[in-house]
């Protein structure tokens, strides 16, 4: 097991594994062209879903063994954060863009040791980005530290997520988030992917992010990053994020976050 000087943790397979499970990601571009004839796009996407994370759990385990998985598909979801080791996995966030090909979507991992979250990375393979970040040992982009933006919030672009699978009851708030967030940031982005939103909010090209909910292997590698780089990541109400059950998602760099809080605290008032 290969370790660093700052941390008994194995970084550097832990980065090849998930470099190698992307490679399934880049594969399917060339494969997507004859899809919508054979099975249909859902089957395509769950297939490299699964294919994915079956090939990270089986590397996991034979680095980490007796590891445990809390993981969006075939993982244990009851229980699953306990003593020990424990991965929280996305095999592939912003599966809408991977299934359109548009190219932003990506991998995302954390890991839990005793219930606490002492590593997160997220490998976006179309730009070859791995963004990894560990408890208390800082947020990084290809080895380069990142930061949260000191921009003041009207200057910055704020994303949000859209919650597109609960229209019937989050269309109209998001709809009311998207007006104040035009009122009170530069400009607003819809990027299809929370992890990568999360990413963009760590190295400083979105000052905030809110999605009104999440699933945990959505925002569990994120929120490390954004917090090693210096933001700050809650729930809707402004509490911390539950571990292992889907909450709504603010993150924002300190300048941002107070703005983003109002933003969606007036856009829940004007819904009421
Ligand atoms: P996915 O791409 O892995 O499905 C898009 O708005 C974001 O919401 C994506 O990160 C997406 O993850 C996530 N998402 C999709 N379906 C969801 C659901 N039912 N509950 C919570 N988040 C979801
Ligand atoms: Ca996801």
């Amino acid at each position: 097991m290969q370790t660093t000087e700052k941390t008994a943790l194995p970084l550097a397979d832990l980065e090849r594994i998930i470099r190698e499970a992307a490679k399934l990601m880049l594969e399917a571009d060339s494969a997507r062209m004859h899809v919508e004839e054979k099975s249909g796009t859902a089957n395509f996407v769950t297939e490299y879903d699964v294919r994915v994370q079956r090939t990270l759990q089986a590397a996991f385990s034979e680095l980490l063994p007796g590891c445990g998985y809390l993981a969006e598909e075939e993982g244990e979801s009851e229980n699953a954060i306990g003593a020990g080791y424990t991965f929280i996995i996305d095999p592939i966030d912003g599966t809408t863009n991977f299934m359109l090909g548009r190219r932003a979507s990506c991998i995302s991992v954390a890991l839990l040791e005793d219930s606490k979250t002492v590593y997160g990375a997220i490998y976006d393979p179309y730009a070859d980005r791995f963004y990894m970040a560990t408890a208390g040992g800082g947020a990084f982009c290809n080895g380069q530290p990142i930061h949260v933006s000191d921009r003041e919030p009207l200057k910055g672009v704020a994303a949000i997520g859209t919650a597109p699978y609960y229209k019937e009851t989050l269309s109209r708030p998001v709809t009311e988030i998207i007006y104040a967030m035009l009122q009170n940031f530069g400009d607003i982005r819809r990027v299809g992917s929370a992890a990568l939103d999360l990413c963009d909010v760590a190295c400083g090209v979105s000052v905030a992010y809110c999605e009104p909910i999440l699933s945990p292997w959505d925002f569990a590698a994120g929120r490390l990053l954004v917090e090693e780089a210096g933001g700050i990541v809650t729930d809707m109400h402004g509490a911390p994020l539950p571990q292992d059950k889907p909450a709504g998602v603010l993150a924002a760099s300190p300048k941002a976050y107070e703005t983003l809080k109002k933003t969606v605290d007036a856009a829940m008032a004007a819904c009421k």
